[in-house]
């Protein structure tokens, strides 16, 4: 299986190396900021639509889902926000002309940067079975099209319904009902592809899937790990809190093979320090660990706990855990040797860190896709857990758990019943208020979905935004699937690739953004979020739509529920429609934590939702308390001569939207076609910095995935650990390559070798 790059592209990838930063933000990030925010959408509205980020009567950024502090900054966003509001609310258009000029050949030919730089989409547009262009379509035909697809089915559950984390709570509230009372729970999301891992492990041990602390445990914690998870540009105000923390005396340890820019100093644009100054130092011990190693060091972590005197907090413990003793026999038969060779580090530096967690009374651990992303992430996390258990680290102010979500509402979404295998309860509350019967038995998660479509099972694939295409798995296989699907329908902002890989028949429905005014016939109506750690409120967007025949997210539910479930659902999808706040009554009825959610969110700042074990150390598990977890230590294996790969994120993405070319903090510039090697792996292969190589990836089953003309860069990772860009990279991953138990594709340990590319250095493939 071969990928060649897309041609046609007037961008050149060609990548311009320099030395990697120390810092991140400052000065420089300010002026990209104005400088892309600008180009999108000129002077005026860049500064009418940046200064309502955030703010409790703006919008929510529709970057990360970092909180927002209570007293608000009056430029509360990052540079890498500012961008996401400057792709929403681009003065650029994709019109029914672009569409008639463009064929889909043509499109499937250009790359994802190209594709996103067109602009918004502003007409609902129709495929017909063999056309090669799209053609706009009115909304009642786009509907009717989609309920004849459905209703031509033999089973409801030949149709797939895929979110991506940015719909509301209002919306996605309304998707899950719609699939359901069609009958399904197929219903993937993004988050199979992102924090399922710390889902399930968060779930089996604390009893809520949730991260456990806020904002302000964050400030007040004596001790803040960071494994996994790159800041400076996923969460950049994230590095707001981190700096706050350490103004208190709070200690950090960056467990990462990289050393990203953000975690090693902080110039903080928002005060003179960061501004004048040298910024703050962040890290106080970084373990450069190997890829996938980090269950065996949390593993010795904890053995160095058990075996100190008084450091188990057994008050916690026998009170409230279970599993404790068999868990502690597991823990103390862990070996160094194997720890030493699964993290790659020293074994003073472990010594270290164990000193630090032991000095620590309130540690907090924060995570994101470098541990989720494995095979083994869900005993990762769940040993995280096992070290936060037995210092007695959770449900206690300053200590605890923080999973740092992706996209800005993937939780709520979760929240709202999107998720392919909803709790029995859930299920009632809604056939209680809804008075239908809803399918009990488990839907399709990403992997799943994609199984499904190559087998013919799964024949209507709808996405409520998102590009599932592209930042699915196994790309050639994945757009293999997608192409045998009698119907494609996206519901998006902006054109993706997911729009030109389609079904026999497709639809683009083009939406609102989070920026843009929502006018329904009761008045204008705002919608809700709720960010990584718990908090909902509301979001209000102030820009007139990028065109008049936009629909929102809600009322393209509402509409196509109508159409599609006709007599058979007493749902009031009109009044929904109308006015969002009936929405919000009925997931106040169907949602604990929602009661009397109208009157809660119109507090500035909106509400927290209850979390057991934060609040009351009541963990609602199987058991009834805290699980420990006794796992057999597990590290990616690499055959010899072979490196292992992570497909990670440069500065200028969010997630398969591609900003701009630079990478900024790494050095790389104008290109992204670059694999990072540390300098001794490349030179055992013969591979100058700056010569190319190819990428094959190799599968346990004897098949082969192959990247071409990656330019070599030499790169302070950990040994034997390559990285690159997703979505790039994803043609390497293996679809049957996913974590146990939550199915998460494992994008951050593929196993590759290099062939040097013998041919000329490629020029032209954006
Ligand atoms: N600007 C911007 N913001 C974003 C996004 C974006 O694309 N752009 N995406 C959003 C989304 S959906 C998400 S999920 C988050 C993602 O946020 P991150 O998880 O920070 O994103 P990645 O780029 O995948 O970075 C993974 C980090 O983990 C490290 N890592 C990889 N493997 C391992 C490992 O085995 N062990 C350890 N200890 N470290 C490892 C990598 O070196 C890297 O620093 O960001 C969100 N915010
Ligand atoms: N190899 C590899 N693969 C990965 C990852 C990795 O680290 N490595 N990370 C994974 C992760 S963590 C995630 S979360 C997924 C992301 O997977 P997705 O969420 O599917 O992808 P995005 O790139 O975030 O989706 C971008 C598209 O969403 C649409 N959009 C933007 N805003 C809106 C809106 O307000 N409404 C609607 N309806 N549409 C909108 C636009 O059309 C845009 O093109 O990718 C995963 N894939
Ligand atoms: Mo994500």
């Amino acid at each position: 299986m071969a990928s060649k790059p897309p041609t046609g592209d007037p961008v050149q990838d060609a990548p311009d190396v320099t030395a990697p930063q120390h810092a991140a933000a400052g000065l420089p990030a300010i002026g990209h900021t104005l400088r892309i925010a600008q180009q999108q959408m000129g002077l005026r509205r860049t500064a009418l639509t940046l200064l309502k980020v955030n703010q409790k009567d703006g919008f929510d950024c529709p970057g990360c889902a970092w909180p927002e502090p209570d007293k608000r900054h009056a430029a509360e966003f990052c540079e890498n926000g500012a961008k996401a509001v400057a792709e929403e609310a681009t003065l650029r258009r994709v019109t029914p002309a672009f569409f008639a000029e463009h064929s889909v050949t043509d499109l499937a030919g250009r790359s994802g940067y190209w594709l996103g730089q067109q602009g918004r989409l502003t007409h609902p547009m129709y495929l017909p079975e063999g056309a090669d262009h799209y053609e706009p379509v009115t909304w009642d035909r786009a509907f009717e099209i989609i309920a004849g697809e459905l209703t031509a089915l033999d089973s409801p559950d030949e149709a797939v319904f895929y979110t991506s984390g940015r719909t509301s709570n209002e919306a996605a509230f309304l998707y899950q009902l719609l699939a359901r009372e069609l009958g399904t729970n197929n219903l993937p999301d993004c988050s199979n592809m992102c924090h399922e891992s710390s889902g399930s492990a968060l779930t089996d041990t604390l009893g809520v899937g949730k991260g456990s602390v806020l904002l302000h445990d964050l400030h007040k914690a004596d001790l803040i790990i960071v494994a996994g998870q790159n800041p400076g540009t996923n969460h950049p105000r994230m590095l707001s809190a981190l700096e706050k923390a350490k103004a208190g005396g709070t200690k950090i340890i960056t467990v990462n093979p990289l050393p990203e820019a953000g975690l090693q100093r902080f110039k903080n644009p928002q005060n003179a320090r960061g501004l004048a100054l040298g910024g703050t130092p962040l890290t106080d011990l970084f373990l450069q660990i190997r890829l996938g190693g980090d269950h065996a060091l949390f593993r010795m972590l904890c053995k160095r706990v058990l075996e100190t005197d008084g450091a188990v907090d057994t008050a916690f413990v026998d009170t409230h855990t279970h599993g404790y003793e068999e868990f502690r026999r597991t823990a103390l038969t862990a070996d160094w040797d194997e720890t030493l060779r699964a993290t790659g580090l020293r074994r003073d530096e472990i010594e270290t860190a164990a000193d630090m967690v032991l000095a620590a009374r309130r540690p907090i651990v924060c995570w994101a896709m470098g541990l989720t992303q494995h095979k083994h992430a869900v005993n990762t996390i769940k040993e995280v857990v096992n070290l936060l258990l037995l210092r007695g680290a959770v449900g206690r102010p300053g200590a605890g758990v923080c999973p740092v979500r992706g996209h800005s509402n993937v939780q709520g979404d979760r929240t709202m019943g999107i998720f392919e295998r909803p709790s029995p309860a859930f299920l009632d509350a809604l056939q209680k208020e809804f008075g239908f019967t809803p399918p009990r038995h488990h839907g399709l998660d990403v992997v799943r979905a994609i199984r499904a479509l190559r087998d013919g099972t799964a024949k209507v694939f709808m996405a409520m935004g998102g590009n599932f295409v592209a930042a699915t798995p196994d790309t050639d296989v994945t757009e293999a699937a997608v192409r045998r699907a009698r119907l494609t329908v996206h519901v998006s902002t902006k054109l993706n690739r997911s729009h030109v890989i389609t079904g026999a028949r497709a639809l683009i429905l083009p939406t609102l953004g989070r920026t843009e005014r929502d006018r329904q016939a009761t008045g204008d109506q705002f919608v809700t979020v709720e960010d990584s750690m718990g908090m909902v409120h509301a979001s209000r967007g102030r820009l007139e739509p990028a065109a008049p025949h936009l629909l929102s997210e809600p009322a393209i539910v509402c509409r196509l529920a109508r159409r599609v479930l006709g007599d058979r659902t007493t749902t009031p999808w009109d009044e929904f429609e109308k006015d969002y706040a009936t929405i919000r009554d009925r997931i106040a009825r169907v949602i604990p934590g929602f009661e009397d959610f109208n009157t809660r969110v119109a507090r500035p700042g909106g509400f927290t939702l209850p979390h057991a074990p934060r609040d009351e150390r009541r963990f609602p598990t199987t058991t009834g308390k805290a699980n420990f977890t006794a796992s057999t230590v597990e590290h990616p294996h690499v055959p010899d001569g072979r490196l292992l790969l992570q497909t990670l994120r440069s500065h200028d993405q969010y997630n398969t939207t591609i900003y701009g070319l630079d990478d900024r903090y790494r050095g790389i510039r104008g290109g992204r076609r670059v694999v990072l090697l540390h300098p001794d792996d490349a030179h055992a292969h013969g591979l100058p910095d700056g010569s190319y190589t190819d990428l094959v990836s190799e599968w346990t089953d004897g098949t082969e995935r192959r990247v071409e003309g990656f330019r070599v860069v030499h790169y302070p990772t950990a040994r034997g650990c390559a990285a690159a860009y997703y979505p790039e990279t994803n043609v390497l991953v293996p679809l049957d390559h996913t974590a146990d138990a939550s199915n998460t594709p494992a994008s951050k340990s593929v196993v590759i070798r290099l062939e040097p590319a013998n041919g000329a250095r490629p020029t032209d493939n954006g």
